[in-house]
């Protein structure tokens, strides 16, 4: 582990505790690649100034692979899968639920982080006199709303595709995680709980969300 800006030829993960670069991390830590991981206060574009030299965005995840450079979480995920082969976190573009599961990995972030941001934003990044409670309840009964599929998919399954734990299952387990911090688990459905309940007490999980703390 790293806590200095870019010093490696190993991938690395620039992250913050809890925030959606545990996507990539926990797929690292699921691969058993030899990484580092560069971990910053949050948001770091205002308490970290400087790594706004590294990632104009300002972001988490920022990753480097030699000259690969990325910033979004599930893609990364999807990036490590076949750059380094692991067909076993992956499903081949052969396969029957192939669209399926890219469409959770994109679904992981565009459909159910995105309302997350909103409430993140309003009840914890803004100064107390912009935050919105409006927008709070009116996200956060979004993000619930946009579980509707999920909620479905899961009835009667232990993983998102394959019957087996693909990175699919990292990159939607994140949202689920994310949505308990945000205090919404209690409105999952019990299939929804078990499945978050059954993706948190995988060790590459717990490694990666205890370890990197700042
Ligand atoms: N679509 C990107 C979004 C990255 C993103 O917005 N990350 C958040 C943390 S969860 C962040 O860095 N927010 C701080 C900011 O916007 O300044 C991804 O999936 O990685």
């Amino acid at each position: 582990m790293t806590n200095t800006l870019l010093t490696t030829t190993k991938p690395t993960v620039w992250h913050c505790h809890d925030a959606r670069s545990l996507r990539p991390l926990w797929a690292l830590e699921e691969m058993g690649v030899d990484y580092d991981v560069v971990v910053l206060p949050f948001p770091p574009r205002v308490f970290q100034k400087e790594y706004l030299g590294i990632n104009a965005l300002g972001t988490v995840p920022y990753f480097v692979d030699g000259d690969v450079h990325m910033t979004e979480s599930s893609g990364i995920c999807h990036y490590l899968v076949e750059r380094y082969g692991r067909d076993d976190l992956g499903i081949q573009s052969t396969h029957r639920e192939f669209g399926d599961y890219l469409n959770w990995l994109y679904h992981s972030d565009a459909t159910l982080t995105f309302p997350q941001t909103i409430v993140l934003r309003y009840t914890q990044l803004e100064p107390p006199e912009r935050r919105l409670p409006q927008a709070v309840e009116d996200y956060g009964k979004w993000f619930i709303a946009r579980l509707r599929r999920l909620n479905a998919h899961m009835i009667g399954r232990e993983y998102l595709c394959d019957e087996r734990f693909t990175i699919a299952d990292i990159a939607v387990g994140y949202a689920l995680y994310f949505g308990e911090l945000q205090g919404f688990s209690e409105r999952y459905t019990d299939e929804v709980m078990a499945y978050l309940q059954r993706l948190k007490a995988r060790p590459a999980f717990t490694t990666c969300r205890d370890r990197y703390q700042r």
